[in-house]
């Protein structure tokens, strides 16, 4: 697209032009992409972060000196003079002066906005509450196994306006509630929302808010994939919308059904592929690789291609990735369960009991729903991490707990607990950020602990 197309694009949809002044608050991604976008296109902007001293500070005043940069705070100077409001996802809506900005009418633009305004190549987005990464980077092999340049994004961790590029043919986003929630423009070509489970209740107001932020994935005009065994999901559908469904446990749209003796995936009545073709385990990653499969049908990549691309998708780190077999224990690592939805789905996998390392911070989840897969799926459970208490109170002695300060500690309760033949899960069930970095670092730390065992 032209430079004056967009511009027009960005007059038009969210009323940015050359005399407007945009406050871009957090500074770090999301923020400093948005700053970037706006700097090429002409648009004044300044910045604020409630941080001392935030990520991206020392780029910034070192690539933009110009640009007012107010930090350890929101300055209330730098909203009232703003025309315009970028809010990085990680910010609540909720925060005084965001929300006082809100409640004058003062115009709320996303990062995903602005990208909006910046292509005309198609666009697929997804979200949910769990597997939004696992579809999000099949889809972006489908499309590149098809022949197709596809940018994949997002919540997944290149901010949407970095993967914007002349070359590119396709784009995949997977959005979170957060993205969603603050965007109004986009208008994808396809469009999921992959399960509804609590996430996130620190910041929406309940399971409703939360579904109706995840539900405005579908604004515009495009197809409509619902998840047939989700009752939330399958509620979403939009009448005059081209639908398409996917499902494990019914034979409509997207499934799996029996074929030459053995499970199959199924778009209706065409057999896809044997499920175990797939290297990827348990019965959700099935439900991904049918949804990737319908979105691929939505945006019609060939079938072959998208076939060849999921049978050589090995599944992303710290999502049940087997860290190593030690004295014939498995060590799983599923770091990246940060709610109750994606454990119990790592549970449900199993056919025999496992030990079970969960806790951190529970993110204001109700723990009571981890119980029935815990009974029927969990020899024990090692809990370490703020909410440990939590989740202890809920299992209510159904099954013996063991408390760890660290993951190594719960690495070494759970090898004298272990017997050969059995598996060691981390699944935690909650975020990371009260013991680590974020997600990636416990797992990290996981695997350290599990190869120092080998060792
Ligand atoms: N922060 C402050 N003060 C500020 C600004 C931010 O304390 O003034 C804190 C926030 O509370 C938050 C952190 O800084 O904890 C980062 O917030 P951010 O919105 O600036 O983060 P970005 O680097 O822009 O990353 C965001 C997404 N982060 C969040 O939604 C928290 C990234 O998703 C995403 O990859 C990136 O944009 C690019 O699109 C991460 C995430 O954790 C992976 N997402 C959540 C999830 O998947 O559960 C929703
Ligand atoms: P997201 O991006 O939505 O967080 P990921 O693909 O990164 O999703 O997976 C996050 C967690 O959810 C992992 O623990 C993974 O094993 C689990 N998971 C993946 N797909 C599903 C699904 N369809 N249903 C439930 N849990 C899932």
């Amino acid at each position: 697209m032209n430079k004056l197309a967009i511009l027009e694009n960005l007059k038009q949809h969210l009323s940015l032009d050359k005399d407007c002044k945009v406050l871009i608050v957090g500074l770090r991604d999301t923020g400093f992409s948005v700053a970037k976008f706006l700097r090429q296109y002409g648009i004044a902007f300044a910045v604020t972060d409630s941080r001392t001293k935030p990520p991206f500070n020392d780029i910034l005043l070192q690539e933009y000196p110009d640009i007012p940069v107010f930090t350890g705070g929101f300055d209330k100077a730098a909203f009232s003079v703003a025309t315009h409001l970028v809010v990085s996802p990680g910010i609540s809506l909720a925060e005084a002066s965001i929300k006082k900005a809100i409640c004058q009418e003062m115009p709320l633009v996303s990062d995903i906005d602005l990208f909006a305004c910046a292509t005309d190549k198609p666009v697929v987005a997804i979200t949910g509450s769990n597997g939004k990464s696992t579809v999000t980077t099949m889809l972006g092999s489908m499309g590149n196994a098809s022949g197709i340049t596809t940018a994949i994004g997002g919540n997944l961790g290149t901010p949407a306006l970095n993967l914007l590029d002349e070359s590119v043919e396709l784009y995949v986003l997977e959005l979170s509630s957060f993205q969603l929630e603050r965007s109004s423009v986009l208008n994808p070509k396809a469009a999921t929302v992959l399960n509804i489970s609590e996430d996130h209740l620190d910041r929406h107001i309940d399971m409703a808010g939360y579904a109706q932020e995840k539900q405005k994935i579908f604004m515009g005009e495009g197809a409509i994939l619902l998840n047939e065994d989700d009752p939330i999901v399958k509620a979403m559908a939009i009448s005059g919308r081209q639908i398409a469904t996917f499902s494990t446990s019914s034979n409509n749209g997207f499934h799996l059904a029996h074929h030459q003796n053995q499970p199959w995936l199924f778009n209706a009545n065409q057999p896809l592929m044997p499920q175990s073709d797939l290297q990827i385990e348990g019965l959700h990653n099935v439900a991904n690789a049918l949804a990737a499969f319908a979105l691929g049908f939505l945006i019609d990549l060939p079938k072959e291609s998208m076939c060849h691309a999921l049978k050589n998708f090995k599944g992303l780190e710290h999502r049940m990735q087997k860290v190593a077999k030690i004295k014939n224990i498995s060590w799983i690592n599923d770091s990246k369960a940060t709610n109750v939805g994606a454990c119990v789905a790592a549970l449900q996998g199993y056919q025999q009991k496992v030990i079970l390392i969960a806790g951190g911070d529970a993110k204001g989840a109700n723990m009571q729903d981890l119980i029935p897969a815990i009974k029927e799926k969990a020899k024990c459970v090692v809990l370490m991490g703020k909410d440990a208490p939590l989740i202890e109170q809920a299992i209510n002695g159904c099954v013996p707990v063991y408390r760890a300060n660290t993951i190594l500690e719960a690495v070494e309760i759970s090898t004298a607990l272990a017997n050969a033949g059995e598996n060691v899960l981390l699944s935690p069930a909650c975020a990371s950020i009260d013991q680590y970095k974020n997600y990636q670092e416990r797992g990290e730390k996981f695997i350290t602990a599990v190869m120092n065992l080998a060792a």
